[in-house]
């Protein structure tokens, strides 16, 4: 899968994308992520990206044409990409739109809106628009990281070992199936690991688990 990411901030990109289970993913040739700097395609000598917007109000607008020509330009190295908008005012992403992602195998292309907007026309290049929840952040960027993260780690072979990850955390939309666990030692400041766990009895310790999710 071929994940693509325009966006005006790409260094914010660099320390998430090549650490840990992404960085994984691309190692293990499941992934592979390009970062594309929205600027190169601004306009005129400041290669302007951001303009006020028609019939006045605040702030700066992401113009359609750099971003319609990064998309563009994204498109060439990826078909059949899906492209992503994050925004507020989009649907709500939840675990079985990540599922969805993950299981259809299309590579994407994120757009990262930054500033006060958009212009809207930008979404007519744009396939899905997510909301990751419900309030507001200044930016794509992190809603990107959010849905990269969340798609990546149900690609089969990313987790590694007998950890699936059908099995833990979320199964449904909203429900946690994850249940406490502890580690060493047993006891700090007077506060005890539960005794069925240390019992070695499995049937019971399953029995523990099921009822503390
Ligand atoms: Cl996708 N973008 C922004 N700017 N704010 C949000 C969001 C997205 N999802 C929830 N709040």
């Amino acid at each position: 899968m071929k994940v693509q990411i325009i966006t005006l901030f790409p260094e914010v990109f660099e320390e998430v994308l090549n650490n840990s289970m992404l960085w994984k993913a691309q190692d293990i040739g499941v992934v592979n992520f390009e970062v594309i700097n929205l600027r190169e395609f601004g306009i005129g000598p400041r290669n302007q990206v951001d303009d006020p917007p028609y019939g006045g109000g605040d702030g700066m607008l992401i113009m359609v044409k750099p971003m319609v020509e990064a998309i563009e330009f994204a498109k060439k190295k990826s078909k059949n990409a899906k492209v992503i908008l994050p925004t507020p005012r989009g649907k709500n992403y939840v675990q079985s739109e990540a599922k969805n992602l993950a299981s259809e195998n299309n590579d994407l292309i994120i757009v990262c809106p930054r500033y006060e907007g958009y212009d809207e026309r930008i979404t007519d290049w744009v396939d899905v628009q997510y909301s990751i929840g419900n309030y507001v952040l200044t930016g794509g960027e992190i809603p990107a990281m959010v849905i990269i993260d969340s798609v990546v780690r149900l690609i089969p072979g990313v987790l590694g070992g007998e950890e699936s990850a059908e099995k833990e955390s979320f199964q449904s939309d909203d429900k946690s199936i994850e249940h406490p666990q502890y580690t060493r030692p047993e006891e700090f400041r007077g506060k005890k690991v539960p005794e069925v766990l240390l019992s070695g009895h499995h049937a019971e310790i399953e029995k523990w688990r099921m009822k503390n999710q």
